[in-house]
């Protein structure tokens, strides 16, 4: 590959788009004063050592590279619970900007490692001055506490190269399990949690108004 630079803008282009639209979607729940099944996402283009290494591993030619390596561009989408991921899938799969074209559970079947998240690859056609081109682009959906423990594992995978010792993998795998009950336990909690929230919030947006109140009237006092 000589020009990588050139190769992966229409995938940073991808990136940033989907950025803004997912960040649209939990604003536009917050205006419907309704639980955002979204609490924050991250997007990166694989840096292009990454590209290289996985294009090794997997035995990728370059001319294959487009169809073959699914995460070139990658979107993480954090929830706060496991219940708001399948949400967040359902809108996805009503979308007519993107076509999903694969789907992978990770949270009903988690990893041998311990790792848990929805997965899906989707077609999304970006717009250039040459003219529209189709990418593939990886969507990771997770809880706050999944992607806790894969930020760590992931961490620890530098280090290690994969390989951990017995110990640490059992470890591991404990704290994937922790983290899952975790989660269970507060989709039990979850409607009280999210009152609790909801009243914050209205809390706000008392704030808000009594402060708009107070331009309004420095305003009036103004000769
Ligand atoms: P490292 O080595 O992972 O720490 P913003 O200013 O918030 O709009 P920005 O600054 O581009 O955008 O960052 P953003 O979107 O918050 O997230 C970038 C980070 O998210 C990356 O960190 C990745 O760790 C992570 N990330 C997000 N989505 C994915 C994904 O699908 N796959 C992978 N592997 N990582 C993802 P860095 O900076 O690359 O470094
Ligand atoms: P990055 O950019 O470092 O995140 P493969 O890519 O070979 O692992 P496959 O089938 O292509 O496998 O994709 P899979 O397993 O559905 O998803 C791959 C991505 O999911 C990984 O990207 C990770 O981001 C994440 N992932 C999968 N398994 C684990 C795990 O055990 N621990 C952690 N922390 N993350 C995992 P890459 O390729 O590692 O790239």
């Amino acid at each position: 590959m000589e020009d990588w630079k050139h190769f992966l803008l229409p995938y940073q282009q991808a990136v940033d788009e989907l950025k803004v639209k997912f960040r649209g979607m939990r604003k536009q729940f917050q205006d419907l004063n309704q639980h955002a099944p979204i609490e924050f996402v991250t997007g990166r283009v694989k840096p292009v050592d990454s590209i290289k290494e996985k294009m090794v591993r997997r035995h990728v030619e370059e001319d294959r590279l487009e169809q073959d390596l699914q995460d070139i561009a990658g979107l993480r989408i954090m929830c706060q619970f496991v219940e708001d991921i399948y949400q967040v899938v359902d809108l996805l799969r009503k979308r007519t900007d993107m076509t999903i074209l694969e789907e992978r559970d990770y949270i009903t079947n988690a990893k041998s490692s311990g790792y848990r998240s929805y997965h899906l690859v989707v077609e999304y056609p970006v717009y250039l001055v040459t003219g529209e081109k189709k990418l593939l682009v990886e969507i990771q959906v997770r809880t706050l506490a999944m992607n806790f423990w894969a930020t760590i594992e992931h961490s620890l995978n530098y280090k290690y190269q994969d390989d951990f010792p017995e110990e640490l993998s059992d470890r591991l795998q404990r704290a994937g399990e922790a983290a899952f009950k975790l989660d269970t336990e507060m989709s039990e909690i979850r409607e009280e949690i999210q009152e609790a929230q909801n009243l914050f919030s209205y809390g706000k947006k008392d704030v808000w108004s009594k402060y708009e109140n107070q331009d309004q009237e420095r305003t009036d006092d103004t000769p």
